[in-house]
C-alpha cells in the first residue's frame, strides 16, 4: 500500500485549492478526433461536474464513431514537459489516467506519479474498446500492470479488460465480473469497478474493495451505439474525488451522469453517437444500493 490515498476513507476529504480555481482535474490520455472518447471525453466530464479540467497528451488518434484509422505517438521526453508544466503550477486535486499505447510513456507516468503519491488517480486500464477490439500490445499490458495499477486509488475496466487483467478466458457474466473484481483487486491491491455495459437489461457494474463486492446499476438503453462512455465513467469518478467525494459516492454519481448522458446522445443517420454532455447531474436520481 504505497501512499495514502489508496484506500479513500468515507465521507468527505479535504482537496487542494488555489485562487479562486474550481475542484481542478487532470486527464492523462490519447486524443480522440471525433470527440466522443479519450482527452476529449475527458475535459467534457470534468466542464460537467463543475470541475476544472486539464490534459496531457500521450497520443492523437485519427478516428471517428466507426473506428480508429491511425495513431500518433507524442515522444516520452514531451509527455513528461507537459506533466511537469501542468503539474507545477495547477493545483491537481486527481488524476485520470486512459489509454497510453507505449511503454515508455507509461514508465514516465509511473515515475511522475511516484513523485506525488498524495494525489488520487483513476485509471482506466483502456486495453480493449467497448467491442472487445485490442487497443494495447501484449508488453503494454505489462507496463501498466507494473507501472501503473499499483498506484491506482481505483481501477475501471471494462469486461475485456478485466478478463484480461484478472488471468480469466472471458468475462461474459455477472458472476465473472464479480470474479474477475476481486481476483484484480487481491492481484494489485487497488479497489475496481468493472463495468458491465451491454450485458443485460441493466447495465450493471461491479466493485471489489476493502468492503467486499458491490453493484452499481441504471437501466440499459439499447437505442444507440454510444462511443466515450467508459472515459466518460472514469472521468465523473475523478471529478466526484476531485471535489472530496468518497469513492462510493464518486462511483455512484459517476454511474447517473453516465447513464443520463447515453440517454440524451445525439444521433448520426448510420445509428451511431456519442454521449451529450449537457446533462444536469444534480437532477438525476438512481436506484443504485451505494
Ligand atoms: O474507450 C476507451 C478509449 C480511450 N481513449 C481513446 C479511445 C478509446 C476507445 O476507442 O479511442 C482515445
Amino acid at each position: 500500500m504505497g501512499s495514502t490515498n489508496r484506500f479513500l476513507k468515507d465521507g468527505p476529504r479535504v482537496v487542494q485549492r488555489s485562487g479562486n480555481f474550481p475542484a481542478s482535474c487532470l486527464t492523462i490520455g490519447t486524443s480522440d478526433s471525433s470527440g466522443g472518447a479519450g482527452v476529449q471525453a475527458d475535459i467534457k466530464t470534468f466542464a460537467a461536474q463543475n470541475c476544472y479540467g486539464a490534459s496531457v497528451v500521450v497520443a492523437l488518434s485519427a478516428q471517428n464513431f466507426s473506428g480508429i484509422k491511425g495513431m500518433h505517438l507524442v515522444p516520452e521526453s514531451f509527455v513528461r514537459t507537459q506533466l511537469d508544466a501542468v503539474g507545477d503550477e495547477l493545483p491537481i486535486s486527481a488524476i485520470k489516467i486512459g489509454l497510453v499505447p507505449n511503454v515508455a510513456t507509461i514508465r514516465v507516468i509511473g515515475r511522475w506519479l511516484r513523485e506525488r503519491p498524495d494525489v488520487p488517480v483513476v485509471l482506466d486500464p483502456v486495453a480493449a474498446d467497448s467491442r472487445g477490439i485490442p487497443l494495447l500490445q501484449p508488453e503494454m499490458v505489462g507496463a501498466l500492470c507494473d507501472e501503473l495499477m499499483p498506484r491506482a486509488t481505483v481501477a475501471t475496466p471494462n469486461r475485456f479488460e478485466a478478463a484480461l487483467l484478472a488471468g480469466m478466458e472471458e468475462c461474459l457474466s455477472l458472476e465473472d465480473m464479480e470474479e474477475a473484481a476481486q481476483r484484480i483487486f487481491k492481484r494489485f491491491g487497488c479497489p475496481v469497478v468493472v463495468t458491465g455495459g451491454g450485458l443485460a437489461e441493466r447495465s450493471l457494474d461491479v466493485l471489489a474493495g476493502l468492503d467486499g463486492v458491490s453493484h452499481f446499476d441504471a437501466p440499459t438503453c439499447h437505442r444507440i451505439k454510444v462511443h466515450g462512455a467508459g472515459c466518460a465513467h472514469s472521468a465523473a469518478i475523478t471529478a466526484g474525488l476531485a471535489k472530496g467525494d468518497s469513492l462510493r459516492e464518486a462511483i455512484f454519481h459517476a454511474k447517473f451522469y453516465v447513464s443520463a448522458a447515453i440517454a440524451a446522445a445525439p444521433m448520426l443517420d448510420s445509428g451511431r453517437g456519442a454521449l451529450w454532455h449537457g446533462v444536469t447531474p444534480n437532477i438525476l436520481t438512481s436506484s443504485s444500493n451505494a
